[in-house]
Parts: structure tokens; sequence; C-alpha cells
């Protein structure tokens, strides 16, 4: 399990002041208050919607401010509401307040609402203040200031698919390919010492990858990074594995291929029930012999599992995985 966070600055908007003024018309003296209200500030809502699946919006903008009512004119006018703001916030999101994270409000279901900043009211014209003694009010009220709160918004996430391969297999490069998810990317081994998670879009729907650091032969051992770090990939539909199929690396394709079995089923037995997806990577390098190349593809259509040779890197066939990967999705 993945958690996303962002803090983030939210503002209704003021509302409006009241407005001061007289009638003025031709031949009517001693025209009465004429002021109208404040419009009143515009508040800001959160709503749990299907469409929204992280809270990446929140990581780009971090503050919202809802616009401010219009001032109360003459003539008894009232100011303008001022526009409300809705965001889009992925079910599962809580809303805890910054710093002491105490809970404001838990969406659990799609379609929730919850207004986290009420907007502040407008104030009255002086058409309001008018009395037997003072026919010619100068009060009026000022629009009240709108509600203003920093927030955490936190969300738990359930990757779909994680990706494993050994050190350098190009797991991060095809996360930062398929999603906006930027790691780090380097020509060598254990670049990735924590998970990243992207958010990948295919046809209008999304789901959730993880890219998790190598895994080395030996690694339930202790070789290399261990094998603790899979437990972030345990509750995950599907593991696609990342198999470096290039002529520069000291193991054959299958042979890399069982490795990674040999090791997952060391950690747990379980994680291997789950949908595997071979992902021959490099493909860009491997002109030529194909003989390790296809010694892993036959293996994979033996055992039925989905293959797709693709280079990460150029941006070759990721269509192609991309419908691999979510063929195994229903929607909910
Ligand atoms: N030619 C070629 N190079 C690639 C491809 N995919 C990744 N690489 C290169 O392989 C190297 C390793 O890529 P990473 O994405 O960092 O590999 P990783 O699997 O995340 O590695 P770790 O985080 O260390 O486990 C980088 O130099 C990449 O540019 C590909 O499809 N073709
Ligand atoms: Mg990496």
């Amino acid at each position: 399990m993945f958690i996303d966070r962002a803090i983030v600055s939210f503002s209704a908007g003021n509302g409006g002041d009241g407005c001061l003024s007289f009638r003025r018309e031709k031949f009517i003296p001693r025209g009465g208050p004429d002021g109208g209200d404040g419009g009143k500030g515009g508040d800001i809502i959160l709503v749990s919607s299907p469409i929204c699946q992280s809270l990446t919006d929140f990581k780009y903008k971090r503050q919202f401010e809802a616009e401010n009512g219009g001032q109360g004119r003459s003539k008894k006018r009232t100011g303008r509401n001022g526009a409300d703001i809705i965001l889009q916030v992925p079910a599962g999101t809580v809303v805890k307040t910054y710093p002491d994270e105490k809970l404001i409000y838990d969406f659990e279901r799609i379609g929730q609402e919850f207004v986290l900043a009420k907007g502040g009211k407008g104030g009255r014209g002086n058409i309001h203040f008018r009395s037997s003694v003072n026919q010619a009010p100068r009060r009026i009220e000022k629009g009240v200031k709108g509600e203003a709160i920093k927030v955490v918004l936190e969300l738990k996430l359930i990757a779909y698919a994680g990706l494993v391969g050994l050190p350098n297999a190009g797991k991060s490069t095809l996360i930062s390919k398929i999603s906006a998810a930027r790691p780090k990317i380097a020509d060598y081994p254990f670049t990735t010492l924590t998970p990243n998670l992207g958010v990948v879009d295919f046809k209008n729907r999304t789901l959730i990858v993880a890219d998790i650091p190598g895994i080395l032969e030996g690694a339930h051992q202790g070789e290399g990074m261990g094998l603790e770090f899979l437990r972030h990939i345990e509750r995950t539909r599907v593991l696609l594995f990342v198999i470096d199929v290039s002529p520069y690396t000291s193991l054959a394709p299958l042979k890399n291929f069982q490795v990674l079995e040999n090791e997952l089923t060391m950690y747990s037995e379980r994680l291997l029930q789950k949908t595997i997806v071979v992902a021959a990577n490099k493909i860009d390098l491997a002109a030529g012999d194909r003989t390790g190349i296809d010694a892993l593809r036959n293996y994979c259509r033996r055992r039925k599992i989905p293959y797709v040779e693709i280079s990460a890197l150029k941006g070759v066939n990721l269509d192609q995985l991309k419908k691999t990967i979510f063929a195994f999705h229903e929607p909910e």
C-alpha cells in the first residue's frame, strides 16, 4: 500500500461589502437610502469523483482561492455571488487538519460532497439601517471574510500492477514513459531505492503501477536490497516482469525470468498466483541473434503468459503493453 499526500491551502471568497448610497432622482429631494447588500463569497467544495484517481492535481497547485462576492450597489442592487470552486478527489481520500492531522472528513465512497471552506456572507447595504430617527443612515456592513484552511489530503492507494525486474532492467524508464511519474533513471543497478507510483491512462481508464527496486539472484538471502519492498506489491493484481533482452546483460532472458520467479517464490508463493505479464525490454538493442529472446517467448507461450516485446526508452510497443495489462482490469 502506498500513501499519496498533498498539503494544500484553501480560501473561500470574502463577502462583498454592503453599499452606501442614496436615491438621487430629479424631483425627488432627499431620496432615502438605496445601497444594496454585498454578494456571498464562493465556497470551496470537494467532491469524490469516479474520474479522479489520484491527488496529482494538488501536487502542481497547492493553493486555491474562490472568488469574492461583489460589492452591493445603488438602487438596491445586490452584489454578485462569488463562484464556488468545486474540486474532485478520489474516493478513499481523507482530509486532515494541518499540521496536527486531526480528521476533518473521510471520502469513503464516490459522490460525496463536502464544503471545506465557506464563503463569507455579504454585508448589508444602508437600505437596512433606516429607522424613524435616522432617515439617512450612513451605516453599512462589511462583508464577512471567507474561511481559510490549510489541510492534508491523504489517499491510501493499492497499486494495480507492480514492476519486477533485475536492477537496470528499465523499470523506472518504463514507468516514466507510461505515466507522469519521474523517477531517477541511470545506467547502474539500484538506482531506485524506494517505490514510485505512476498513474497510467489508457482509453479513458486509469490504473496505478508501482516501480520498485530491482531484485537480484539471492535477494531472499539479503543480496542487494533484499525482498522486503516486495510487500508493496503484495496486493497488486498483476506482476509485470521487466526483462532486459539486450545482449549487454549477464543473464539470458529465460534465465532472468527464472531468477525473478524463484526469488518471488522465496518471498511468498502467493505472489506467483497473480497474473504475470512479461515485458521483454530493450528490444531496440537486440538486433541480430534472437535465440535467447525466442527461448523466453516460446516459454511464455507454452505457459500462456502474456508476452510483449518493448523498448521503454524508444517507446516501442508501449500501447500494446498497456492494452495487455488493462485486459485484466475489470471496471468497478
Ligand atoms: N537501449 C535501451 N535502454 C534502456 C531501455 N530501457 C531502459 N534503458 C536504459 O537502462 C538503464 C537502466 O534504466 P532504469 O530505468 O534506471 O532501470 P531500473 O530497472 O529502474 O533500474 P534499478 O532502479 O536500478 O533497478 C538506463 O540507462 C536506461 O536508459 C530500452 O528500452 N532501450
Ligand atoms: Mg529504477
